[in-house]
C-alpha cells in the first residue's frame, strides 16, 4: 500500500545540503535548464495554444466549447436539462473566447486580442433562458470579462485597447452579474443558490444545497465589479454569504463541510479537504485579502489554514527535515478532523501555489511534489486517485490547471531549475496524450489514455497560460509579477491602492448589515496555531540559497516519493 510503503523507504535524515558535494542522478537531471530549451518549450506551447484557440474559432466560435475530436462545437444540452455536467458551465455566450481573452493579451497577440474583444462586444448576449451556475459563470465569465476590461487600462500591456472600445466589457460584466444577483436574494442565511436562470432568475425547482468553494469563490469579481461601478450591492451580497458561511464552521475544528444547506446552514456534506467543492474557497480568502486589504479575510484565512495543518496533514512534520511518511493532506470529518476518505482529488493540486502565496514555500514543495509523481506514474492527474490502494478512484482528466499552476507558482518563489522540468513533462504529456486532430481532447481513463470529445474553457484561460507564463521570463505579468493576482480561472487582476478598503466610498453603507452578521466568534476555537512555524506572507527574497539551487525537495526525499509512485 502506497502510504505505508513510503514510511519504510526512509530511514532518518539529517544532513545539510552541500553544494561541494556529489551531485547525485536527480540533482544532475534537475540541475539546470538550458536557455535554448527554454526557448523550445515556449515556442511549443504558444503551438500548443493556437491548435486549442484556433481550431475552437474555427470549429466551434461562437458555441461554448470545442469538441476537438469530430472538430465542432458545443452549447449548453437543451434535450437534458439535467446535464449538468454540462449546463452548469455552457450556456450559449461563446464561453471559451471569453475564459480565454486574457490569455491572448499575456502571449502577446494584441491583434488578435482585439479582434475577440469585438466579437464579444457584438455578439455575446447573457439574456437567455439558460440555468447555468453561479460559481462557474462568475469565475469564468465575470473574471474573464473584468480581466480583459482592465487590460486595456494597464501601462504594462501597452496599445491593447481598441480605438472604438467604450467600457463595454465592463457593460457586459455588469449585466452577467445583475443575472446572477437573484441567487442572493431569498434565502435567508445569505448563502446564494448555486443556480440561476440568466433570463427568468431563480429556477423554479432550484436545489437549496451548494458547495462551500460555491459561496465562497465570488469575491475577487464581485467585490472588484463593486468598485468599478460604484455599487456596493455585489459586495456586499458576496462579503455577507462568506462571513455567513464561515459562521457554521465547525466550534472545535475551525473546519467547514463540502456541501451545506442554503436555507439551514445545516451542513450536507461534512467532508473538509483541499479538493473538488471547497478548494477555491481558501484560495480566494487569500486572494481577496491581497486584493482588497480587508483584516477579516486574511483572519478568515489564517484560522482555515491553521485548522488544516492541525486536522489534515499527515507525515512528517517539516518537508525537508526528518524522517517518516511524505506529507500528505487527507479529507477529514469536519466535526472530528478524522480521516474521512482514502482519496484526494486533483483539483488539489493547486493548494500549493496558495502555500507559495502564503509564504509556506517548502509545505507547498513536498505538496507539489506528490501531484508531480502522480503525474509521472499516468501522464496526467486522475481526478481522484486513492493512496491506500495506490490506484486511480475516478478516472478522468479534463486538461485541468492546478498542477501547471502551482508549478509556475513555485518557479516564481524559487528560480529553481527543477519546476521548468516539470513544466516541460507536462508539456510533453498533454502534446504526447491529448493532441486532436482539433484541439485538446479530456482524458477519458488515465489507466488506458482514451480519449473524450471536450475540450474545456480552462485549457486556454489557465493551463496554457501557466505553462506558458513559466517559460516566458520576460513576459510583461513575470516582470511585474508583484502586481497581479490569478483568479480562481487563471484571470489576471491588477493590484491597485484605490481597491483597498478603507478607500471604497460606499464604505459606511456596511452597517445596513447588523453587528451580529459581522461577528464571525473568531476567538473561541481552540486552534494549535503551534502548527504554524513559518513566516506567511513574506518576500520571495528569503528563499534559502539551498531551495533556489540544490532540488527543491532534498535527492532523498525526492527519491521516496518518486518510489512511492514507482517513477523513479
Ligand atoms: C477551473 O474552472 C478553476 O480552476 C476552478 O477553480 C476549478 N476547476 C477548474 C479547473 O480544474
Amino acid at each position: 500500500m502506497f502510504y505505508k510503503s513510503m514510511l519504510l523507504l526512509l530511514p532518518a535524515f539529517t544532513s545539510e545540503y552541500n553544494v561541494f558535494g556529489p551531485r547525485t542522478d536527480l540533482e544532475k537531471k534537475y540541475g539546470t535548464f538550458s536557455e535554448e530549451m527554454r526557448l523550445e518549450m515556449l515556442e511549443e506551447t504558444r503551438k500548443m495554444f493556437y491548435h486549442g484557440y484556433d481550431n475552437y474559432m474555427n470549429h466551434a466560435f461562437p458555441l461554448d466549447e470545442l469538441n476537438p475530436l469530430e472538430c465542432n462545437g458545443r452549447g449548453p444540452d437543451h434535450e437534458h436539462p439535467d446535464n449538468i455536467n454540462i449546463n452548469d458551465v455552457l450556456g450559449d455566450y461563446s464561453l471559451t473566447l471569453v475564459d480565454a481573452l486574457d490569455t491572448l493579451a499575456i502571449i502577446g497577440n494584441y491583434t488578435e486580442f482585439r479582434r475577440a474583444v469585438k466579437l464579444v462586444v457584438d455578439t455575446v448576449d447573457f439574456d437567455k433562458p439558460n440555468v447555468v451556475q453561479v460559481f462557474e459563470a462568475n469565475i469564468r465569465l465575470l473574471g474573464g470579462l473584468l480581466s480583459a476590461h482592465l487590460l486595456m487600462d494597464d501601462p504594462n500591456f501597452s496599445n491593447l485597447t481598441p480605438d472604438w472600445y467604450l467600457d463595454d466589457l465592463l457593460g457586459l460584466a455588469h449585466d452577467l452579474a445583475d443575472r446572477l444577483l437573484p441567487a442572493f436574494e431569498q434565502t435567508s442565511t445569505g448563502l446564494p443558490f448555486p443556480r440561476v436562470n440568466l433570463k427568468t432568475g431563480l429556477p423554479e425547482d432550484g436545489r437549496f444545497s451548494t458547495c462551500t468553494a460555491g459561496v465562497g469563490s465570488l469575491l475577487l469579481e464581485f467585490i472588484l465589479l463593486s468598485r468599478l461601478i460604484g455599487d456596493p450591492i455585489y459586495e456586499i451580497y458576496v462579503r455577507k454569504a462568506v462571513k455567513n458561511l464561515f459562521k457554521f464552521r465547525n466550534r472545535y475544528t475551525g473546519l467547514l463541510g463540502n456541501v451545506i444547506d442554503i436555507n439551514t446552514g445545516e451542513w450536507l456534506g461534512k467532508i473538509s479537504g483541499l479538493g473538488a467543492g471547497i478548494d477555491s474557497f481558501y484560495e480566494i480568502l487569500l486572494k481577496s485579502y491581497i486584493m482588497f486589504g480587508k483584516q477579516e479575510d486574511k483572519q478568515m484565512f489564517e484560522e482555515s489554514y491553521a485548522s488544516i495543518k492541525q486536522f489534515m496533514r499527515r507525515g512528517r512534520s517539516e518537508c525537508n527535515r526528518g524522517s517518516g511518511l511524505h506529507p500528505l493532506y487527507v479529507n477529514v470529518e469536519m466535526d472530528s478532523g478524522d480521516t474521512a476518505t482514502s482519496w484526494v482529488d486533483s483539483l488539489q493540486a493547486s493548494f500549493p501555489g496558495v502555500q507559495v502565496l502564503y509564504g509556506d514555500v517548502d509545505e507547498a514543495i513536498c505538496h507539489h511534489a506528490l501531484y508531480y509523481s502522480m503525474w509521472l506514474k499516468y501522464g496526467c492527474l486522475p481526478e481522484r486517485y486513492n493512496w491506500k490502494l495506490d490506484a486511480p478512484d475516478v478516472k478522468f482528466y479534463p486538461l485541468r490547471p492546478e498542477l501547471m499552476e502551482s508549478t509556475y507558482l513555485l518557479y516564481r518563489a524559487t528560480k529553481n531549475p527543477f519546476y521548468l522540468h516539470v513544466g516541460r513533462d507536462i508539456l510533453y504529456s498533454l502534446n504526447n496524450h491529448t493532441r486532436a486532430v482539433c484541439g485538446y481532447a479530456t482524458v477519458h481513463d488515465v489507466t488506458d489514455m482514451s480519449l473524450e470529445d471536450r475540450q474545456e474553457s480552462f485549457f486556454l484561460s489557465e493551463t496554457v497560460k501557466y505553462l506558458y507564463l513559466l517559460f516566458d521570463f520576460d513576459n510583461p505579468l513575470n516582470k511585474n509579477g508583484n502586481s497581479y493576482v490569478f483568479t480562481t480561472e487563471g484571470h489576471i487582476l491588477p493590484l491597485s491602492e484605490s481597491y483597498y478598503s478603507n478607500k471604497a466610498d460606499y464604505e459606511d453603507l456596511f452597517s445596513i448589515l447588523s453587528e451580529d452578521e459581522f461577528d464571525m466568534g473568531m476567538s473561541d476555537i481552540p486552534i494549535n496555531s503551534t502548527t504554524i512555524n513559518f513566516s506567511p506572507l513574506t518576500s520571495c527574497d528569503k528563499i534559502s540559497t539551498e531551495t533556489r539551487f540544490s532540488l527543491p525537495l532534498r535527492n532523498q526525499y525526492l527519491q521516496q516519493i518518486f518510489a512511492a509512485f514507482g517513477v523513479a
